[in-house]
């Protein structure tokens, strides 16, 4: 491996698994007991409005009451003592890398912690629940929505990720199951401009092969050691 300047690190709901989060497709996730259909696209909040405010009200209450683990804390600490570039571009929508320290930060698909008003298109920062339909603090209409990517929504600030990605010398891919996109496709873009590629996992993404290397365990584990690893 050449010498590493810039970094990028994406990641998905394995690291904040250990936190007591569910993830989505592991057993037992978030998918098994909710048709993702139904409570994570466009279509199923416009069809029965309640059913998509209550899953997100029970999991921002939920992701309240979760700490950061060791995974979070050691991105923290990489992201704090790094001196060249280096961005953490989260699928999660907790707050947990920030709760631990992390600056360099983008929520792809979105934020538990903030509503969005479709009437104006203002965002707020948001801790209650939504299924009552409060007004909106900036034009009182009842029109808030969970501030998050569905499928076929455009993930966000993807100019700055793809920027990032196409310029960095390291990609480390850590808890994502590389189900979908367009993070999953970020390993091809990274290997494309020669980045070394690095899979952190409990168990294998879809993507696996398309990385040079990968360690599997849980991400309290396996982050902090690669973080010491690269910061020795
Ligand atoms: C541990 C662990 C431990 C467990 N330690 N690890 C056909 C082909 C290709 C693409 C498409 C297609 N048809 C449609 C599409 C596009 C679609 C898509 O990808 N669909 C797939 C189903 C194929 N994508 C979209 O629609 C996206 N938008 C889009 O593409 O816009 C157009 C565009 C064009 C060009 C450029 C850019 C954009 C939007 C996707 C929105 C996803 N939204 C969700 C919900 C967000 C809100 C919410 O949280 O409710 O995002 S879905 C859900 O999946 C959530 C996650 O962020 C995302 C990824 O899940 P993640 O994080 O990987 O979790 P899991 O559960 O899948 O995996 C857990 C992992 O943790 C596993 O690997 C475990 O091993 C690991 N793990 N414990 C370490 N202790």
């Amino acid at each position: 491996m050449n010498s590493i300047r810039n970094i990028v690190i994406l990641t998905g709901a394995g690291v904040s698994a250990e936190s007591g989060i569910d993830t989505f497709r592991s057993a037992g996730g978030l998918w098994e007991r909710h048709r993702i259909e139904d409570v994570a696209t466009p279509e199923g909040f416009a069809r029965d409005p309640d059913l998509v405010l209550r899953f997100y009200d029970m999991r921002r209450e939920n992701i309240q009451k979760a700490q950061p683990n060791a995974a979070h804390d050691a991105l923290a600490r990489l992201d704090a003592a790094w001196e060249g570039n280096l961005l953490i571009v989260t699928q999660n929508v907790d707050d947990l890398h920030e709760r631990a320290g992390a600056k360099r930060l983008i929520h792809m698909h979105g934020e538990h912690l903030s509503a969005w008003c479709a009437a104006c298109d203002a965002r707020t920062v948001w801790r209650d629940p939504l299924a009552h339909r409060p007004p909106c603090p900036a034009c009182a209409t009842p029109a808030l929505r969970p501030d998050v990517v569905w499928f076929g929504e455009m993930p966000y600030q993807m100019d700055e990720i793809d920027a990032a990605v196409r310029d960095c010398d390291l990609f480390v891919s850590i808890g994502t199951s590389g189900a979908v996109y367009p993070a999953a496709g970020f390993v091809r873009t990274a290997r494309h401009v020669g980045a070394h590629t690095l899979e952190l996992n409990l168990d294998p993404s879809q993507g696996s092969i398309m990385f040079h290397e990968c360690r599997l365990g849980p991400a309290t584990e396996l982050v902090p050691a690669w973080v010491d690893s690269l910061l020795s």
